[in-house]
């Protein structure tokens, strides 16, 4: 039996993962409409990530008999002003969601429960990744400024980003 305050808050972080996709997803909006289709590539991955994480905990809440309730997911942003303010947020959102995961697992921890301790380990380490990866091409748009051709070579870099393998990708 799944412990209820365990089993809220994984709820809850379902609709995080969930609104993380279609976040990333406007996002690929975003850059397919400026013309910059390696960013939409690699956002999409990323979009693609994100539901894997989501699923993840719908399916440790169904393995361990708590009831998945998917609730309204907010509407994304849908219009940046440049790529580094959409990777900029797109930054700032891992940080927040490293956050949600830092909570889950003082709960966790506080309510005894090793099965959901042991369970998010995988998204601490995740967290760790997936922050340093998106501050790195937040760095480099920094570097190339206004230049379009430096723009370009990333954008170019970006869409050579290949899906995860499924068995990583699922964790
Ligand atoms: Fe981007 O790691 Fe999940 O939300």
């Amino acid at each position: 039996m799944m412990n209820k305050k365990i089993e809220e808050a994984f709820n809850e972080q379902l609709n995080a993962e969930l609104f993380s996709s279609y976040l990333y997803l406007s996002m690929v909006n975003y850059f397919a409409d400026e013309n910059l289709d390696g960013m939409a590539t690699w956002m999409r991955i990323q979009t693609d990530e994100e539901r894997m994480h989501g699923m993840k905990f719908l399916d440790f809440i169904n393995d361990r008999g708590g009831r998945t309730v998917l609730k309204q997911i907010d509407q994304p942003k849908i219009e940046w002003s440049s790529a580094l303010e959409a990777f900029q947020d797109g930054y700032n959102h891992e940080c927040l969601i490293s956050s949600k995961i830092n909570d889950l697992v003082t709960l966790a921890n506080a309510e005894g429960d090793h099965a959901a301790s042991a369970f998010l380990q995988w998204f601490v380490t995740e967290q760790v990744e997936e922050e340093a990866t998106a501050l790195a091409i937040v760095e480099k748009l920094k570097k190339v400024g206004d230049n379009p051709v430096g723009l370009f070579m990333i954008d170019d870099q970006l869409g050579q980003r290949a899906p995860a393998a499924p068995a990583a990708a699922a964790g």
